[in-house]
Formats: structure tokens, sequence, C-alpha cells
């Protein structure tokens, strides 16, 4: 096969701080199946993915794990590589950014770039709260005041380091004007010429001092780079990119990238601050971006936190894997958002690959069989009908080409499914079985089976980069050796082998109602999976004192949105309690409602006004959504609950 030359593509990488949904590897899919089209093509494909590992978040979220920042992103990486692999994408290196030779770039990149002159050292002046150790600008304040605790503020600065983006602007403004292809769609750029260049660039604040985690500047250990330049840096330094000129072979054969594919919100670190960071350090720039639509669930955005996100672990344990490749690529438009849910992915298997693709291969499989107990030759009569077929079946190789050219996945695998509709068409316009009631038919019918075999191969060759394994299976049930792209240059180098006498369906027919309960019960099962907390005794539980009380007066915190203070009449006694309900009610609604309140909790300020014990609520699921709900009682005031 002649060699294209190199292509290198690459994803986003990852956040390390959860378990990636749907969307997440919708990226990667769509990665792998372009950079398995190119290396069918004949291109020479280096296809690079990873995590972005660093940074204030993922600092927290291994302090709530327990663990240490290490420990937490060594555990996500392998989750994240995990569903990688188990969506069989054929990524060539796997970048994670606490990976040593990223990290020392980094540190070189960020120093090369501080000699030259590109990154000085600022001051961030802001509001400084000594006992909560946090800057605030001025339309925080609350009265002039920390809005966290009440104290007094006094003006300090924090030092950063700062890039100069606006020396780079014109060079970058030129470069995207010059090179049409550079950011996709079209629309992005638009965007971005309009939204942020225009307007002109404000230096980036390139480092932080408030949290450890992350990579140090080198001369300045107090500072950690900015998660940006650290993350994007990994386009290079996962090829061996120098700061000093010392490249590695990856570097020197594939840099410039050909392909950096990332999602829509992440268009402007892309297209802005990557080339700008690459102008400054003398690289060339790559050729282009293309920032892709989002999955959504339904019309919603997906996210863990509303409890609507799909994982790809969950969608394969029902479908398998390539449904659901198939399913993401087919489903996901060019530049509009698609989108996901279980439902359409069943109504999805079932009309396009168990009715057309899984039926058309059983059918022709089951048919050579039948009539020819699974050999065919090549002695051929041919019908005026046949023309048109082939012709259709030759034009939908450079439909694939020319979509696939513009990136236009969905629209590629769509002209491979009209492939397999015009097969199935062939099958009714030739009737095979009523050719076989004839004998003088035999070699007629013998054409017709070629035709359709020739049909499915070139349609399985055309599918492999989408749905790999499926191809594989269907290669062995028509038992063809002829796999290459370069064999679809003209119909018929299928070579007549004996089919595959009891073929499996490729894809099940799958009853909705019944599947749907299943995924229901399974994913109920998951989510009733409650983690207790560890046991107490008696004696514990009795130091906490509950009384009944009744709310006389309810207001919202002047300085603190979510909270409500009540004043409660317990009888004996009257007290402020303040609670975190102001989201879910009016503060009117709740004065002569009886409340549980927890006399004995020590008393504590919020925000500058004190709560004197705490009312009992219940955190209940209002349509998907985690609410608090006060818990009411029809006891007397005064009553004590045990
Ligand atoms: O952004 N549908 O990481 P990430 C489709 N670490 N794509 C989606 C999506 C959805 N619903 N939600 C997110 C980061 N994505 C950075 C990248 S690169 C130097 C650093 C895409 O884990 C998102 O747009 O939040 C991004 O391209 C990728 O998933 C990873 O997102």
């Amino acid at each position: 096969m002649e060699n294209k030359g190199k292509y290198y593509i690459t994803t986003a990488i990852a956040y390390a701080s959860g378990k990636p949904h749907i969307g997440n590897t919708y990226e990667i899919i769509m990665a792998d199946a372009i950079a398995r089209y190119k290396r069918m093509l004949g291109y020479d494909v280096y296809f690079q993915t990873g995590t972005d590992e660093h940074g204030q978040k993922i600092e927290e979220k291994a302090k709530e794990a327990g663990l240490t920042p290490k420990e937490f992103v060594d555990k996500q990486a392998g989750e994240i590589k995990r569903i990688w692999d188990l969506m069989n994408t054929s990524y060539d290196r796997f970048i994670r950014t606490t990976d040593e030779d990223h990290e020392r770039q980094v540190k070189k990149i960020f120093k090369k770039l501080y000699d030259q002159g590109d990154i000085y050292k600022s001051e961030y002046e802001g509001w400084y709260c000594t006992p909560c150790e946090s800057f605030w600008t001025d339309s925080q304040l609350v009265d002039g005041k920390c809005p966290d605790c009440n104290r007094e503020v006094h003006k300090e600065k924090e030092e950063s380091y700062f890039f100069k983006l606006s020396k780079y602007q014109k060079k970058l403004e030129e470069y995207i004007e010059n090179h049409e292809e550079f950011i996709q769609p079209e629309s992005r750029k638009n965007e971005m010429v309009n939204n942020f260049l225009k307007p002109g660039l404000q230096d980036l604040c390139v480092s932080r001092t408030s949290f450890k985690w992350g990579i140090p500047v080198d001369f300045d250990p107090k500072h950690v780079v900015y998660v940006w330049i650290d993350a994007l840096s990994n386009y290079i330094t996962g090829l061996g990119y120098d700061v000093d000129g010392d490249h590695g072979e990856l570097y020197k054969k594939y840099w410039p990238a050909d392909l950096h594919l990332i999602g829509k919100d992440i268009i402007r670190f892309h297209t802005l601050y990557w080339p700008i960071m690459l102008l400054a350090l003398n690289v060339p720039l790559p050729k282009q971006v293309f920032g892709h639509p989002w999955m959504l669930v339904g019309e919603d955005k997906i996210s863990k936190s509303r409890g609507n996100a799909i994982y790809a672990d969950d969608l394969v344990r029902f479908f398998g894997v390539d449904a659901i490749r198939y399913y993401a690529l087919h489903e996901m438009p060019f530049a509009q958002d698609g989108t996901i849910t279980w439902e359409l992915v069943i109504e999805r298997i079932n009309s396009d690959l168990a009715n057309v693709y899984g039926n058309l291969v059983n059918r022709t499989v089951a048919m050579t069989n039948k009539y020819f107990g699974g050999q065919l030759d090549k002695n051929f009569v041919s019908d005026p009908l046949d023309d048109e077929f082939k012709a259709f079946i030759l034009e939908s190789v450079k439909n694939v080409e020319e979509k696939m050219d513009q990136l236009r996945v969905g629209d590629s695998i769509e002209a491979i499914m009209e492939l397999f509709r015009r097969c199935n068409k062939y099958i009714d316009e030739t009737a095979p079985w009523t050719l076989a009631k004839e004998e003088k038919d035999k070699a007629r019918l013998n054409t017709v089976l070629y035709n359709l075999l020739e049909g499915i191969r070139f349609g399985a060759v055309l599918m492999e980069p989408f749905m790999p394994e499926t191809s594989k299976k269907v290669f062995e049930q028509i038992n063809t050796e002829e796999t290459s792209y370069d064999s679809l240059s003209s119909f018929g180098a299928y070579e007549c082998h004996k089919v595959a006498e009891k073929p499996e369906m490729l894809f099940a027919r799958i009853d909705p109602v019944k599947t749907m309960d299943e995924i229901h019960e399974y994913l109920g099962d998951t989510a009733k999976k409650v983690e207790h907390k560890e046991a107490i005794d008696f004696s514990d539980f009795e130091k906490v004192e509950m009384v009944v009380g009744k709310v006389t007066e309810c207001k919202k915190h002047p300085n603190a949105d979510k909270i409500l203070v009540f004043n409660v009449d317990f009888g004996y006694e009257q007290r402020q309690i303040l609670s975190g309900v102001a989201e879910y009610y009016k503060p009117e609604e709740l004065v002569g409602r009886k409340v549980i309140a927890v006399m004995n909790l020590k008393p504590r300020k919020i925000r500058g006004l004190e709560s004197n014990g705490m009312l009992l609520s219940a955190v209940i699921n209002k349509d998907g959504k985690e609410e608090l709900e006060l818990l009411s009682s029809e006891m007397e005031v005064g009553s004590v609950v045990c």
C-alpha cells in the first residue's frame, strides 16, 4: 500500500477527577475512528490520549477520598484507561501529566518563557482575610468585611506569573487568517475571532500559590504551573519534545499535529493560548483544531450531580462495544449537540444494526449455504440491473472518503449504512428465492449472491474503523482475506471461499420493554448501594438532645444566600437557629411550622450570625435532584424526641 505520510492525532487529556461519562468517551471513540480510517488509507498514524492530573480540584477530591493526590490520580487514570481500552481504542500513547518526562519538560518550558521575557512576575491585588486565608474582590465583600467570617479584611498583594499573550496576538491573527482549516468547524473560528481576538487578549495568570498539587516552578517553587500550561504541553512532550532542542524521534517525525480533537468548551485554550505558547517557543503550530459538539442526555448536560450520567461500561454491558461505538459516532452531528438515552440506543440498534446490517449479512450467508452449500464460483450471468448496483457500491467509497476528509464522521457511517440498505434492496429486486426454483436460473442466482457478498465485503471494509470487531466477524462469515482498502478500487476482488456454515447473528433484535426493565433494575441496584456510617452505641445517641419547637420568625441571612435565620419557641425558651434551606423555602411560609431541633449542638457563627442549635431536615430526591426538606412534627411544643 502506498504510504500517504504521517498523521498525528490527539484527544483532550481527560481530568483524572472522576469516572468519564459517555460524552467524554465519545471523543476518544471519534478520534479512534479517524485514526483507524487514516491507517487504513495508508497513513503512518500516531494517536495520543491521556489524563490531566494536576490542579486544585484534584487536590481537594483526593483529600475527600482520604488519599494522597498521587494515589488518587493513579486510581482515576487507571479507570479512564480501562474505559478507553474497553471501547477498543487504538491509541499509541496514554500520557499522564504526572509522567516524569512530561513534568521535566513543562518546568523547562516555563523557565524558557520566563528567561526570554514572555512570562513575568507581577502582583495580583485584592482584599485578604487572614483567618480565612482568602482573597476577595471589592464586589465580594459584605459591608466591607469578609463574606465568610464577617471579620476585617486588608489590602494585600499575591505574586503571580503572567504570560504576555498580547505580544503574539498579531501573529496568531495572521495564522488564523491564512489557515482556513486551522479552527473547525467554521462557526467555532468566528466565535474565537469575534469574542476574544477582536477585543484584544489580556495577559494570562500562569502560576498559582494557593494549592500545592501541580508542577512546581523550579526557580520559584512556592508557585505551581497553571494547569492549562501543564496540560496543553502534553501534545509535544508526549512525542519527546525537548526545550533545548534534543528532540526524540517521534517528535521529529510526527510534529506538528495534524488534528487536535477536543470538545467545544475548550476551544479557546486550544486555539488561542496553545498556539501562542508554541509561537513563543518557536515551535510550528498544529494544522487543525476540531471542536466537536457535546453529547446530551435528552436535552440536558450530562452531570454526575444531576444523576443523569450514562457510562460507557454500563452501555457495553447491555449492548456490546461496537453497538455503542456505532451509536456515538452515528448520532453525533457535525456541529450541533447530539443526544443519548437508553431508549434511543435500543431504537438505533434495532433499526440499523439488527434490521439492516445484521439482517443483510445473515440472509446472504444463509442463502449461499442453502442454495450452493456455501460455495459460489465466478461464472457470472449479469443483468443490466447489476450495473447501477455496482456503481452505487463504488460510489459509497468516494462518499465516505469525502465526508471523512471533512471529519463528518456521522455522515460517513451513514453512507455505509446506505450501502447496506442498497444491498437489501438488491435482494428485493432480484428475488433469489424465485431464482432458486428453476435450475436454469442457478448461474444467475450465483451471480446475485456473489454481488451481495462483494457488497457486504465493501461495507465491512469501510466500516472497520468504526466497528472493528464486527467487521472481523463479517470477514469470517463471508470467509475473505480481501480486507484492504486497496481492494475496494474495483468491484469483484472477492474470491469465492466457502462461507461460514452456521453464522451467528451480528446483532440480535432487542425487546425494548424487557431490556428497559433490566436496565432499570440494574441501575436501580447500583443506586441502592448506600454506604452506611460506622455503628454507634446507644449512649452516643443519648447524648443528642432533640426538642420540638415552633417557628415564630424566619428571615433571610443578610450575608449568606443559602441560609435562613429562624426564631424558634420551645415553650420554656426562644432560640435563634440558622439553617441552610433558603433555596427550598420562602421564609414567610415557615412561620408557625413545628420543627425538630438539636439543642445541645455547640453554638457557632455563620457569616456573622450565631446559631444556637440545628434544625433536622431530610435529603429528598425531587425529579432526580437532591433537595433539603425540614422535618416537621405534630407533637406539642417542648416535647423531647428520643
Ligand atoms: O477539559 N460530550 O478534561 P475533561 C462530548 N482536562 N464531549 C464532552 C462532554 C460531552 N457531554 N463533556 C466533556 C478537560 N466533553 C481538560 C482538557 S486538554 C489539554 C485538557 C469533552 O475531562 C471535553 O470537551 O473535562 C473535553 O474535550 C474532553 O471531554 C475531556 O474533558
